[in-house]
């Protein structure tokens, strides 16, 4: 036996109550799908049903049996949400009937386009015009041209042609990406004795093993234990039907209709873009139900233009661009089949922005062109973002940490930030350049981060702020400051008085832009001196006897208390002298 749980196949049945799906089931696998015991007595099925069995080529195959009761079409709804494959039941005595009509809408409507037609029964009535007609009526559905055969369960006449015409269905299914994300919509929740948490669906995408870390509404779970077809395996790919053993929930806490999730890959959203399959003539009505997997959640209906729809869900479902999801109106019973254009729509605030929205999706390409265009249109994305959404990354996307940005953007956002900085500093000249932040909000980046990626040459980061390098000050200011360094180029320890400075046009924004652009150092308030300082300070000190007074530093240096007070003070706070108890310093 495959323990992998690959090459397993899953159909679903379909077709009219009491058409023989349940019986059928039976005859092919030898288990009896109707679980519940009311079902039994009542020989109705009511819920989902499974069975499976090895066909003859060792292909094994499993059945999700659903109820053909118009009452229990939700029911049927949840099972054929994630199969790929149907097995069409039509009574050879009853012929097309109403919910033979209705659920080959649904699988339409799902663009499920693999199946197999049985007209059962064979026993009781001529199989043939049932067969003819049924073919009939298929051949404009999403499953076409159908392979069909005609058997009786109750004799076994055709049953073995049914195991062999499925087989050669299943032969022509395209191959599942076993490598996918995992979404395993829930079917059925249970205990266990002993072993707690259980749930059930059909994996169509994936891979799950023991000891995988999923999620579930928003929660961690662990797979504790998994089987498949009634057998304990390691690890189960799609397709397969599969039972989780769970760790982190409570049974009461999942149901039919939940999802198990790989970590990250699926974002939930209760906001959507879809196209209809099939456009529709007459008005939709406001409120629709959505059903995709085993889900079923209500939705209001916005139409936007032609085809497209904003849907917004009553409870977010985990929905990726390029999903199929069937649209019921349980008044009338019609179903339409829509596909996910968008997981993160656009707000339309402006007049005509849902015909502009409508236009948007009908020239946004699937695949790889789509997710130019719609990345395109965000500008800037968080990439895991992006790829829960559903899209493919494309490689002429800018990645710059956790961000994704459109094909040139970089480039037209670099061309931005000259002009601007240039802006800034016409009115702000004493400041080197804008705060990053600043420049941030200018281009309506999401990150500050983001911004180092657009500065070129001569623009550099520095200081939080993006400048230009060596532009230096406004030449008014640059001509006092020159006049201030010139005086101490003579003199270094002669610190200007504050009116000096004033009046040569050196207001407290002047110098510390002079600080900055470090042609002057600010030894305490209104007292700047060269750059140089420190040094010479330090040297004439290293010729008087250790330890020193102020009065013998402030001779050394040639300067009045006014400057020598301040510098002695910053010399100690830079760690070039240190005080000693009885105030006299020494160099250290
Ligand atoms: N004569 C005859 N009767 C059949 C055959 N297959 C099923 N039946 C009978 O038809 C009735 C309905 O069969 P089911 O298999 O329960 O039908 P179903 O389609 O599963 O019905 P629902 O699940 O309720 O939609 C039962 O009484 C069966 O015994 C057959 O090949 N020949
Ligand atoms: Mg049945």
């Amino acid at each position: 036996m495959d323990v992998t749980g690959a090459g397993m196949d899953v159909v679903a049945t379909a077709g009219h109550v009491d058409h023989g799906k349940s019986t059928l089931v039976k005859a092919l696998t030898g288990m009896e799908p109707d679980r519940w015991e009311e079902e039994r007595r009542r020989g109705l099925t009511i819920d989902l049903g499974f069975a499976w069995t090895t066909l003859p080529s060792g292909r094994r195959l499993a059945v999700v049996d659903v109820p053909g009761h118009e009452k229990f079409v939700g029911n049927m709804l949840a099972g054929v949400g994630s199969v790929p494959a149907a097995l069409i039941v039509v009574a050879a005595d009853d012929g097309w009937s109403a919910q033979t009509a209705e659920h080959v809408a649904v699988l339409d409507a799902l663009g499920v386009r693999h199946g197999l037609l049985v007209v059962t029964k064979a026993d009781a009535a001529d199989p043939a015009p049932a067969l003819a007609d049924a073919l009939d009526r298929l051949a404009g559905t999403s499953l076409g041209r159908l392979p069909a055969v005609a058997a009786s369960a109750r004799t076994g006449a055709g049953v073995p042609e049914v195991a062999a015409a499925l087989e050669s269905v299943l032969a022509g299914l395209p191959a599942p990406d076993v490598t996918a994300p995992v979404r395993l919509w829930v079917d059925r929740a249970f205990t266990i004795r002993g072993a707690g948490t259980v749930v059930t669906g059909t994996l169509a995408a994936g891979t799950v093993a023991v000891s995988d870390r999923l999620e579930l509404g928003g929660r961690p779970v662990t797979v504790r234990g998994l089987q498949s077809l009634g057998e304990a395996v390691p690890t189960a790919s799609a397709t397969a039907r599969v039972a989780l053993n769970l760790r982190g929930v409570a049974v009461e806490e999942v149901a039919r209709g939940d999802a198990l999730l790989t970590p990250d890959a699926f974002r939930r959203t209760d906001a959507l873009d879809v196209t209809l399959v099939t456009p529709v003539e007459d008005r939709l009505p406001a409120e629709l139900v959505v059903h995709v997997g085993s889900a079923t959640v209500a939705a209001r209906v916005r139409p936007l233009d032609g085809s497209a729809l904003r849907l917004r869900l009553t409870e977010p479902l985990p929905l990726r661009v390029g999903d199929r999801l069937l649209l019921r109106d349980p008044g009338t019973r019609r179903v339409l089949g829509a596909d996910v254009r968008d997981v993160d729509p656009p707000e339309l605030g402006r007049r005509g922005a849902a015909r502009t929205r409508a236009a948007e999706l009908a020239e946004q390409p699937p695949g790889a062109g789509g997710a130019r265009a719609d990345l395109a249109r965000r500008r800037v994305v968080r990439r895991v973002d992006f790829v829960a959404m559903g899209w493919p990354v494309p490689p002429e996307a800018t990645s710059t940490g956790p961000w994704l940005l459109a094909p040139g953007l970089v480039e037209e956002l670099a061309a931005r930030v000259l002009p601007l900085v240039a802006g800034y500093r016409n009115r702000l000249p004493l400041e080197p350049g804008p705060p990053v932040e600043w420049v941030r909000q200018e281009l309506g980046l999401p990150d500050a981060e983001l911004v180092a990626g657009v500065v070129r040459a001569p623009l550099a980061l520095r200081g939080g702020r993006v400048v230009v390098a060596g532009a230096g000050l406004p030449p008014a200011v640059q001509r006092a400051v020159d006049g201030v360094r010139a005086r101490l180029a003579e003199s270094p320890f002669a610190a200007p008085e504050a009116g000096d400075l004033a009046a040569a046009g050196l207001g407290p924004r002047e110098l510390a832009a002079a600080v900055r652009e470090e042609l002057l150092v600010r030894i305490a308030d209104a007292v700047y001196l060269a750059p140089g300082v420190e040094a010479e300070a330090t040297a004439r000190l290293a010729s008087v006897p250790q330890p020193f007074t102020l009065s013998q530093a402030r001779t050394a240096w040639g300067t009045s208390r006014r400057v020598a007070v301040p510098l002695a003070e910053w010399l100690d706070a830079r760690g070039v002298t240190e005080r000693l108890p009885d105030n006299t310093r020494r160099l250290r």
